[in-house]
């Protein structure tokens, strides 16, 4: 039972503690002002307890963007950069090896792979990056593409997204993030990023990977153009996809990240960042609303280190990793640091009253000495 109770929310607090799903118009009811933050939070809290406990999960992983040049020009990207620009890279073999190497030394579990979609390379290329890895250090989990990328490469080759998914399977990816989601809606992303894959092909990508024993991330860019209604609409989109492939068996979205729009160096550098409590908010309402995903990340890149200590109340029960070399955020005017230690990372969960857990990519307990570690059991979380 709640401590708390405003009448607006009556109904939905019944709901919630009933296990019931929340609707369109419930859900784009919880971004009014006039529903409280700490009580909404509070319910968040309770659906996070149930299947989470009192976990608050991290990784040690690490991050490669192979390129930052880009063929598409989304207004809300500070990272990209034009074939000819100054700042426009592609790493060499060497590099990329290196950054493993560099991972593999600190212990990380996990490879966090994205990059541009370069005018000159080929798919070939892209498939490098991740045979180079795998072959050199088969430990590291190679969490790699988004259906942007992806979908790039099925154009590149003229083939399918099963052929190219089965590809990089072969050459050593073992699961995909989140990004490349943005908005679903029409009305907000043929305006952000008009050409690139739209939300059928995110879908059919996605569902595509579950299908091949591909774990996934998904993630929701908010604080930009876009209105509550958009966001909610996200969201049951996800939750409609996250339906129909548990129901067939397969193993569907792991994680959901709300990602905050950072304004700096990008088209949209009028807009303000969302505020703190527009975070928080965000947050619990994506626990409310997608009852069938089992974990809510609090990205502490994205949100700073304090407002992703305070989310671990607000529906989030994991908090990304130790994190290097992480360059979208920090190029979009992120003032969190670099990476955080392992003790720092424990230390801040700790404070919250949470249970820090290391996970490794899909949720198992790691069992580590030093830099060596194994995959433990399964964490145990009610679906
Ligand atoms: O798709 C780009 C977003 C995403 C900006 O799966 C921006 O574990 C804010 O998806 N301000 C990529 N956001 C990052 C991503 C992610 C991050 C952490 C963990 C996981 C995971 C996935 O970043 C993009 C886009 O939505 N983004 N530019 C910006 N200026």
């Amino acid at each position: 039972m709640l401590r708390t109770s405003s009448p607006i929310l009556k109904p939905i607090r019944e709901k919630v503690e009933a296990g019931e799903r929340l609707s369109l118009e419930e859900g784009v009811l919880l971004y009014s002002d006039e529903v409280p933050l700490p009580e909404l939070g509070e319910l968040a809290n309770l659906v996070r307890e149930r299947k989470n406990g009192n976990y608050a999960y991290y990784n040690i992983n690490t991050h490669l963007n192979p390129t930052n040049i880009c063929v598409y020009r989304c207004t809300f990207c500070a990272f990209r950069a034009d074939l000819r620009d100054e700042k426009g890279y592609w790493m060499t073999d060497e590099q990329i090896l290196a950054r493993g190497q560099e991972a593999v030394s600190i212990g990380s579990t996990e490879m966090h792979i994205v990059g541009g979609l370069h005018h000159q390379a080929k798919y070939d290329d892209y498939r490098r990056v991740v045979s180079l890895l795998h072959e050199a250090y088969p430990s590291l989990h190679l969490k790699a593409w988004t259906p942007v990328e992806i979908d790039w490469f099925c154009r590149l080759t003229n083939k399918s997204t099963r052929w190219v998914l089965e590809d990089m399977k072969q050459a050593g990816l073992g699961s995909m993030p989140g990004g490349g989601a943005e908005i679903f809606h029409p009305e907000v992303r043929n305006k952000i990023c008009e050409h690139k894959a739209d939300s059928s092909r995110w879908f059919d990508t996605h569902r595509t990977a579950h299908e091949l024993d591909l774990r996934t991330n998904c993630t929701m860019l908010y604080g930009h153009i876009e209105k509550a209604y958009h966001r909610i609409d996200h969201l049951i989109r996800l939750r409609e996809l996250q339906d129909a492939v548990l129901q067939e068996g397969w193993g569907g979205f792991q994680t959901f990240i709300p990602l905050a729009f950072h304004p700096e160096n990008t088209g949209l550098s009028h807009i303000p960042k969302a505020t703190g409590l527009m975070d928080l908010r965000t947050m619990a309402i994506s626990r409310l609303m997608l009852d069938n995903v089992p974990h809510i990340k609090a990205y502490w890149i994205m949100l700073g280190v304090g407002t992703a200590q305070v989310a671990l109340a607000y529906g989030a029960d994991d908090i990304d990793g130790t994190v290097r070399h992480e360059l979208i955020y920090h190029d979009a005017g992120a003032e969190t640091p670099e990476a955080l230690s392992v003790e720092a990372i424990r230390s801040l969960i700790e404070e919250t009253g949470r249970e820090p857990v290391e996970r490794d990519t899909l949720y198992r307990r790691v069992e580590r000495e030093g830099t060596q570690w194994r995959a433990g059991e399964p964490i145990a979380v009610q679906a």
